[in-house]
């Protein structure tokens, strides 16, 4: 008899999702969630069944570029993959972008609409690109109060009608590099009140889109980056014709292979400066921190989706006599992973209904300053996870994991773009240490950690380990801003460089504190309330897991040595 292995399967994911269906209990008032849940389980259906074959059966399609027309011209057309025009209709006409700009459910519709992207995410093959970005577009329009641009863009790009859809680009990355983004060398001339663009963009993501973002140094402008300005520019005129940009070519990437990724050349591209003529990266900045909240909903999004993959795996693959969900250190693995999975879900969230309540006008001053701190935090530390377990799903299916047809090694190439785009790990743990300087206190995270354990009751005990980690966070910030005691990170270098090469475990540690206060807060209501256990379990696991990334004696000189 042939033996034949039974492939994992997914249901409803909706109806499958225990966690985000605890939390909407928890977090959305229940008349809301009454009138949200039609929307979500059509979508976890969706996600489930039709797109998720879909995105299956286009699993090698690739974007392609045009250059040349047969007669000679220059069109730079990118026909996109059969999935992302479908994923294209799906995400406007269910507003997966226009839900947060509704604003039904006042502070709650956040929420909503990320709970959507959520469930969207893992069946579209980063989709949430180009929506992340025309979200972080319509965002920065309207807190820079640009009527007239608010006024063209924003019915297009909140729009529910997939003919009148617009996406937007963001386009920052130059080839001077995707961090240090004052230094770029576009340069903006006006003649005539008209501004036009020269110069190159090196990343542009989804360069599909109806308009975009951008950086440009207008003529005579200092160094820096508020010398730059930030520009509205559209990518064809009326008739269909580039508006002065030329596509070089797309790029060949480790994943997120249906996204059409491109090198762009401006050469006189028109465009509109949205505020001003100076300070275009601090103007661009609430673009960056929305689409890092929608980066921290693609790694959870993907942590779920391979970590349902593997459980329902677990209960069919048979081994050694028995099925895998049946053997103590498989489902040992599993466990340690859920657990990373569920603090991270809880962190992004936590993110989400503070801008929320941002947007609706409701956060008060110490919420305001949390909700800095925490965009980049949740960023790194989730994008961290997404790797970690998307990694260890593909391990849980053996030799299966690595193949293919199987869909699952695409999990773990999308997943490797999450710590990299937005702002890498290092470039966002020195943001928040910049936050922080500029706030004068990690009080909000402090307060956090600590009301939210409070709040936990007893399980607050789970969360002892969190508590510790903030204390020896707190000690390592006051010592290398001193720069440090003999015991201290000063010890292995003066100052700034100690902060500085201590940025990524500090900022990773209270990532993890706050995902251990969380779990503990929500898992004694989710017992209480509904009587699930398991989120107390993932705390008690994630606790295992370890919280404390903090060193104190790192010898810088030695860290030279060995990279030298
Ligand atoms: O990667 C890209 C691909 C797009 C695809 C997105 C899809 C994601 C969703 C996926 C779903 C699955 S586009 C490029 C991404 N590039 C970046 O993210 C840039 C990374 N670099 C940084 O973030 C750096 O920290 C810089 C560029 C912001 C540093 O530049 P500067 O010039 O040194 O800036 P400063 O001095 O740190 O900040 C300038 C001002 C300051 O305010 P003032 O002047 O009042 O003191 C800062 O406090 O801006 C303020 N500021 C911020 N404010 C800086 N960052 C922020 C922030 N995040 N929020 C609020």
């Amino acid at each position: 008899m042939p033996f034949f292995q039974t492939p994992p399967e997914l249901g409803d994911q909706y109806a499958a999702d225990r966690v985000l269906k605890n939390y909407l209990a928890r977090a959305v008032p229940a008349d809301v969630l009454r009138e949200i849940e039609p929307s979500l389980a059509a979508m976890g259906a969706l996600a489930g069944g039709e797109l998720h074959r879909l995105a299956m059966a286009d699993r090698l399609s690739e974007p392609k570029l045009t250059q040349w027309d047969a007669w000679g011209r220059r069109v730079d057309e990118i026909e996109l993959t059969p999935l992302w025009r479908e994923a294209a209709k799906i995400a406007s006409s269910h507003g997966v972008v226009a839900t947060a700009y509704e604003r039904k459910h006042g502070e709650h519709s956040r929420i909503h609409q990320f709970a959507l992207a959520y469930l969207f995410d893992p069946s579209t093959a980063v989709y949430t690109c180009p929506l992340a970005m025309t979200d972080g577009a319509a965002k920065t329009l309207v807190v820079m109060k640009n009527k007239a641009l608010v006024d063209r863009a924003l019915p297009r790009l909140t729009s529910r009608d997939p003919a009148k859809a617009w996406t937007s680009g963001q386009w920052m990355t130059e080839r001077t590099g995707g961090s240090d983004v004052a230094i770029s060398e576009t340069v903006a001339r006006e003649k005539d009140g008209v501004w036009r663009l020269y110069g190159t963009k090196w990343f542009t993501s989804a360069t599909t889109s109806q308009m975009a973002l951008t950086l440009a140094r207008p003529e005579g402008n200092p160094p820096g980056g508020s010398g730059l300005a930030l520009f509205y520019v559209e990518l064809r005129d009326e008739r269909g014709a580039m508006n002065g940009i030329s596509v070089n070519r797309l790029k060949e990437k480790l994943g997120t292979k249906q996204v059409p990724t491109a090198e762009l050349t401006l050469d006189g591209a028109i465009a509109i400066p949205v505020a001003g003529q100076k300070d275009g990266v601090k103007n661009i900045t609430p673009m960056l921190n929305i689409t890092r909240t929608w980066n921290s909903v693609g790694a959870i999004s993907g942590m779920a989706r391979g970590l349902a993959l593997a459980r329902d795996y677990a209960k069919k693959r048979v081994a050694f006599g028995a099925p895998l969900a049946d053997k103590p250190l498989h489902v040992d693995t599993l466990a340690a992973l859920h657990a990373e999975f569920e603090g991270a879900f809880l962190l992004a969230f936590r993110g989400i209904e503070l801008l929320g309540r941002e947007e609706a006008g409701t956060i008060d001053e110490d919420e305001a300053a949390l909700l800095r701190l925490l965009t980049p935090i949740m960023k790194l530390t989730t994008a961290k996870q997404a790797v970690v377990v998307a990694s260890e799903v593909l391990e849980a299916f053996g030799g299966a994991g690595y193949v293919e047809d199987t869909g699952l090694p695409r999990i773990l190439r999308d997943a490797q773009v999450l710590p990299i785009w937005e702002g890498t790990t290092n470039v966002l743990s020195l943001d928040l240490l910049r936050a922080l300087a500029k706030l004068g206190s990690i009080e909000p995270i402090e307060r956090e950690v600590r009301t939210r354990i409070e709040r936990a009751g007893a399980a607050g005990a789970i969360a002892r380990p969190a508590l510790d980690a903030l204390a020896h966070a707190k000690a390592w910030l006051a010592s290398a801003r001193d720069g440090g005691t003999s015991h201290g990170p000063g010890a292995s270098g003066a100052g700034t460089s100690a902060l500085e090469a201590g940025a990524r475990r500090f900022a990773l540690t209270l990532g993890r504190a706050i995902e251990l206060a969380l779990l503990v807060d929500h898992g004694a209501w989710v017992e209480r309330e509904r009587g699930d256990r398991r989120t107390l379990a993932a705390a008690r696991r994630f606790a295992k897991n370890g919280v404390d990334l903090v060193v104190d004696d790192i010898d810088a000189a030695d860290a030279k040595l060995l990279v030298d």
